[in-house]
């Protein structure tokens, strides 16, 4: 414990000596108060940690930069600057750290990003302006001090996600649940606009069972219709930004009248004859279990196959003796 605050004492005066800052000299007054209370009262550790703490906190200095802004957004890089310190908050000054965050609630914890040198009032990342990016810069000095980070500069969207994605249907399906016929549907990458507090935001859609107009929906991709039934054909199509239908986006699906689930073949492979000097005997006879599962769209028309590994009933480690069959 002691030597923590001999350390601490130590970077509170050199904290002081470079800047010559009159606010400074009070904190570090306090600073050596609470070290002096701290020596003295040595056997209360719990106490200390928070003193040592507060006191440490005292060490960051409260000037902040100004006029933190986006200055300029591409695709591909967002420009932060902000106002050069002058006068005797320049004295010492060693440079920038501009700082960085996805969101700017009370609780956001912001990471640093950049150190800049004190003759620099603009950074730029080199980063895709896919999301908004909140921006806070602090001044650092020969000391080590640091000031108070800056209020938040926040970017604008311009770039879009550019995935390879196959080019999938509406996959609307749908199912009876005791609440009703439960639907849903794909919101697909060229519908997407943008993203909000639960997640992506894009098209609306109008939603039919027959060619009856159950609803608008404009939050989800999925509906339930609390008086549906089986055997009904519903229909989703998605809406332009001015709310008119778009006729090629249109989907049906009717739910099946007798089970509630959709059936996929399986197409079981053979069992391979396994050697004639298989070592034990037991092993000879096995057959398969559908294990793992991949989903893609091979063939293009728009919905997934699912690719299933078939595992050997034989199947045993390599440190075991004996075959497994092919999987
Ligand atoms: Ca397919």
């Amino acid at each position: 414990m002691k030597k923590t605050t001999v350390y601490v004492a130590a970077f509170a005066v050199a904290a002081l000596a470079p800047l010559g800052a009159e606010g400074l000299k009070s904190d570090l007054a306090e600073t050596v108060e609470t070290l002096a209370a701290l020596t003295e009262t040595a056997a209360q550790y719990p106490k200390h940690t928070a003193a040592l703490e507060a006191a440490y906190a005292g060490l960051r200095l409260k000037g902040q930069v100004k006029g933190v802004k986006v200055k300029n957004v591409t695709e591909d890089a967002i420009t932060v600057s902000w106002k050069a310190l002058k006068g005797k908050d320049a004295a010492g000054l060693t440079g920038y750290r501009v700082y960085w965050a996805d969101k700017n609630l009370p609780t956001t914890v912001y990471s640093a990003l950049a150190d800049v040198g004190a003759g620099e009032t603009s950074w730029t990342w080199q980063h895709k302006s896919l999301r908004p990016f909140y921006f806070k810069v602090s001044a650092r000095y020969e000391n080590g001090a640091e000031t108070e980070l800056s209020d938040a500069a926040v970017s604008a969207v311009k770039a879009r996600e550019r995935y390879r994605l196959e080019t999938l249907d509406r996959g609307l399906v749908g199912f009876k649940t005791e609440a009703g016929v439960f639907l849903s549907w794909r919101l697909l990458a060229s519908e997407v606009t943008g993203y909000g507090d639960s997640g992506l935001t894009g098209t609306n859609f109008a939603v039919y069972r027959g060619g009856t107009l159950l609803a608008t929906v404009t939050d989800s991709t999925n509906y339930l219709d609390r008086t549906g039934s089986i055997a009904e054909t519903y229909s989703v199509v998605a809406l332009d930004a001015r709310g008119k239908e778009i006729p090629s986006s249109k989907a049906s699906y009717k739910i099946p009248t007798e089970k509630n689930y959709i059936d996929i073949p399986l197409q079981i492979p053979p069992v391979d004859a396994l050697p004639a000097d298989a070592v034990i005997k037991s092993q000879l006879a096995y057959d398969y279990a559908p294990e793992d599962i991949s989903i893609g769209d091979a063939d293009g028309d728009g919905q997934y196959e699912y690719y299933v590994r078939w595992f050997p009933s034989n199947f045993r480690d390599v440190s075991g003796r004996g075959y497994t069959g092919k999987t």
